[in-house]
């Protein structure tokens, strides 16, 4: 493929969930530059919609952190560069020791896909499939796996997960989420912006900071950080209280209110919004508003799934839509589609846990906070290897310095990624992948309901030289250790060649024969329908597969889509660059997604029941002494992205990753915008720049995520969020890390200390 400098080349932006249609011209000597992007108005969810970061694509396409060869570490600690014959074999081999003397359970797998990428992780399936590795996580358990925990109690299934419609619904409620800056659906600032200038709609933010979204708000209640428990149980004994509750569909509909009605209806409501430092008043305008609303949908995010009460918050938080009847409606929250899973898989269901610690296992994930725990240990069935792909736990996982000991006590690693990372510095081997715009890709998060998009991208640049695709890397390593072999693939071969009916044909016949090949399926489509599908686009060919899935387990959503099944899926997903409408769903299709027997909603969780009966009272909140200050460690900004971006001179502004505090805790301490100040917890110290930021209430500061990255000099740029993390600090139940609730202490550093420091 030459690189196409003539025309826009349709593709998405991969910084963050929403993957944006973007359009971009490449230019400069080598035609590699990306020249101009822009939105691309045919994209069926953005229609042309970005925000500023995508124009900044160019620093992760060109950055300097590519690389370009497999890296293998030496004796001394150093990399070197090998070929990758030579990478490949002893990659194989040094898995291959690790399965043979301990088993393949004690290979973990980590990753699988960041903001834009996911088909790699179905072909890494593969690779764990070929050296027996059973358990696995990704940066969803340590953030989502709680929200997914209570979706399987309330409707049934974990993977009953519930989606908004924010464009078109009345009142829209924000609970510890920024959409302004962080998005989370299609087109945000124009769809918060149209729901403030109308009046006849309403938004309410819950956050302990006045963000851009709190400023667009009717109500913004400003809780103290950590209280959302209370907070939004204050939220519901009002509507019980008040008997604001939507009787006859909940009689219609779910079970156990009269659980709920008496749990909240004992709750006093004026003390909870003191422990949460909320108005009552403004709370009661919130359950009223909420209650009044004809449609409601609400999202939570990482300011309270990465709080104190995790999971119980998902819970409240529910509960709220719930007994409104805000559920299964229009502008309300419905069970959407998806076009695969983002779970782990692995053997078995119901209540896995993991081998050392006996952590829950939630969608197939283990708690990313619990990876050291299960191998820093004695234990004889302790994880002793690693396989990373596509994240960078070292960095985003809670306690970098836990993880780095875990990397160290492994008998092997290996990491694929486009850059010599936080975490590859930790693995004996560095496999270097393409980048997303390098090779055919997509991204899993299918999240939208009644109209649900899938976007299969096609390369708009030649590979890197001496980087290779997923695929290719997962291909060379299971061929390596024998997975299958060319006598297994090559009737496959033959049918492919006939055309896409002899292929389904055979393709059916062949796994039931050798049902081994199931667990390569991703690689066994590339190896043979791929070659159909034209040179340079045989990964795509993992994507029939999917759609065949996919049409399957919601044939109606798929037809109303305009696709009659999967293969006319599939050609769709081919003919449209620019992505596909790939179901449309009614609303009744929510109900006939619940997986209860009684197809009914179980409003009462007696785990979390008993939590919130739990609570503390107020007297028992005490501020911390030694550490006086709540530290919100990693906040999106306009200036961050993950690390998907490592090159610092992409940041236009912040470039450091400021630390924000208001004004009246910088006057305490003797801060000005512009000092500088030393952040400690009970796990590390940092120095930050200062910035006062009167949206923050006093005792609360904030530092951004997704910086401290460093360099090939070793020149690191802003603060590592989770330097100052610790892993146990955690939800009992999820797992999931308080990265937004991290006690600190806080002092000014003077010019001469700071150049040690
Ligand atoms: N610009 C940008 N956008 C991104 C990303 C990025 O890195 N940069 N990352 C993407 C990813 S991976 C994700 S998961 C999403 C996350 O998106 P968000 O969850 O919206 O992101 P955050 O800013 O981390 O946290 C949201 C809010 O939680 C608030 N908060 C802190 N403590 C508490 C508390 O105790 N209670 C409540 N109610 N709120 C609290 C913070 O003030 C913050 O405004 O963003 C995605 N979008
Ligand atoms: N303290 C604190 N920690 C946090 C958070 C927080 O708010 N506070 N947020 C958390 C959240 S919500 C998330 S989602 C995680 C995100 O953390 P991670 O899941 O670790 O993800 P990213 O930083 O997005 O890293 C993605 C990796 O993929 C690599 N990459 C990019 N393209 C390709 C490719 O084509 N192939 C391969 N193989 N690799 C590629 C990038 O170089 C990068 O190393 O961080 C979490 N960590
Ligand atoms: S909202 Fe911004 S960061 Fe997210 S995909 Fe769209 S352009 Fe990229
Ligand atoms: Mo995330």
């Amino acid at each position: 493929m030459a690189n196409d400098t003539a025309t826009w080349n349709q593709t998405a932006c991969i910084l963050c969930s929403i993957n944006c249609g973007i359009e971009i011209r490449l230019g400069g000597s080598d035609g590699r530059d990306f020249e101009r992007i822009r939105g691309d108005k045919t994209h069926p969810a953005s229609h042309g919609y970005t925000c500023e970061k995508a124009l900044r694509l160019d620093h992760y396409q060109n950055g300097e952190h590519r690389l370009t060869t497999p890296m293998r570490r030496s004796v001394n600690g150093d990399y070197e560069p090998v070929d990758w014959d030579t990478a490949i074999r002893e990659v194989a081999q040094g898995l291959r020791a690790v399965r043979d003397a301990h088993g393949g359970a004690s290979i973990f797998y980590y990753g699988g896909g960041g903001q834009g990428n996911h088909l790699g992780g179905g072909f890494g399936a593969g690779l764990r499939a070929a050296v027996g590795s059973e358990y696995s996580a990704n940066a969803l358990s340590q953030e989502k796996t709680g929200e997914f925990w209570v979706d399987g109690q309330l409707f049934g299934r974990p993977r009953c997960h519930t989606t908004g419609d924010y464009e078109h619904t009345e009142v829209a409620v924000f609970v510890g989420k920024n959409p302004w800056q962080s998005h989370g659906f299609p087109r945000a600032r124009t769809v918060l912006k149209a729901i403030a200038n109308d009046p006849a709609r309403a938004m309410i933010v819950i956050d302990p900071r006045r963000t851009e979204t709190a400023d667009l708000a009717d109500i913004h209640l400003q809780v103290r950080p950590g209280t959302d428990a209370w907070c939004l149980s204050a939220i519901l004994a009002v509507i019980v209280q008040e008997d604001l509750a939507n009787h006859p569909w909940l009689a219609e509909h779910a079970n156990n209110y009269e659980t709920i009605a008496a749990t909240f209806g004992a709750i006093s409501v004026p003390e909870y919004c003191a422990i949460a430092d909320v108005g009552e008043d403004l709370v009661r305008a919130a359950a009223r508003r909420i209650a009044a609303a004809r449609s409601v949908s609400i999202f939570e995010d990482l300011g309270i799934q990465q709080a104190p009460h995790s999971t119980l918050n998902s819970y409240l938080e529910k509960l709220i839509f719930l007994i409104t009847g805000n559920f299964a409606a229009p502008g309300s929250m419905n069970i959407h589609t998806r076009f695969a899973s983002l779970g782990g898989g692995g053997k078995g269901g119901g209540d896995r846990r993991t081998p050392v610690t006996g952590q829950r296992i939630i969608t197939g994930l283990i708690p990313g906070a619990a990876i050291p725990d299960e191998i820093l240990s004695d234990h004889p069935d302790r994880f002793r290897a690693m396989i990373v792909e596509s994240g960078n736990p070292v960095h985003s996982l809670p306690d970098s310095v836990r993880m780095r000991e875990a990397f160290a006590k492994l008998d092997f690693s290996v990491v694929i990624d486009v850059a010599m990372t936080e975490t590859a510095k930790c693995a004996d081997y560095v496999l270097p992948a393409s980048s997303q715009f390098e090779k055919w890709e997509a991204t899993f998060f299918t999240l939208e309901f009644p109209h649900n998009v899938f976007h299969l991208r096609r390369p708009i640049l030649d590979p890197l030289p001496g980087t290779l695709c997923e695929p290719e890397i997962h291909r060379r390593l299971v061929r390596e250790l024998g997975g299958y072999t060319d006598d297994d693939l090559t009737e496959l071969h033959a049918a492919a060649a006939q055309g896409r009916d002899a292929y389904t044909e055979a393709f059916l016949r062949v796994l039931g024969e050798r049902p081994h090949l199931g667990r390569y399926v991703g690689l066994v489509l590339f190896e043979t329908l791929g070659p159909t599908l034209g040179a340079g686009n045989e990964a795509a060919a993992a994507a029939w597969g999917l759609a065949q899935t996919c049409f399957i387990t919601y044939p109606e959503a798929v037809q109303r889509a305009g696709h009659q099944d999967g293969n006319a899926l599939f050609d769709a997903l081919m003919a449209h660059p620019e992505g596909v409408t790939f179901s449309i769903d009614e609303y009744d299709e929510t109900w006939k997604r619940l997986d209860h027997a009684d197809g009914r909603i179980h409003l009462a969780i007696p785990e979390l029941l008993e939590e919130l009966a739990s609570l503390p009272s107020s007297a028992t909140l005490q501020a911390n002494q030694e550490f006086p200050f709540i530290l919100s460690a990693g906040e999106r900004r306009s200036s961050t992205a993950n690390t998907i971006f490592r090159d610092p001179a992409w940041r236009k502004k912040d470039a450091q990753g400021s630390l924000r505090i208001c004004s009246k805790d910088a006057a305490d301490i003797g801060l000005s915008n512009g000092d500088r100040a030393r952040i400690t917890t009970a796990r590390g110290s940092v120095i930050a720049d200062v910035e006062i930021f009167d949206g923050l209430r006093p005792g609360h500061i904030s530092i951004p995520n997704g910086l401290g990255t460093v360099d090939a000099d070793g020149n690191i740029s802003g603060i590592a969020p989770n330097e100052l993390t610790s892993s146990a600090d955690r939800d009992w139940l999820a797992g999931t890390p308080h990265h937004k609730h991290v006690r600190a202490q806080l002092e000014a550093v003077t010019e001469s200390a700071a150049t040690v420091g």
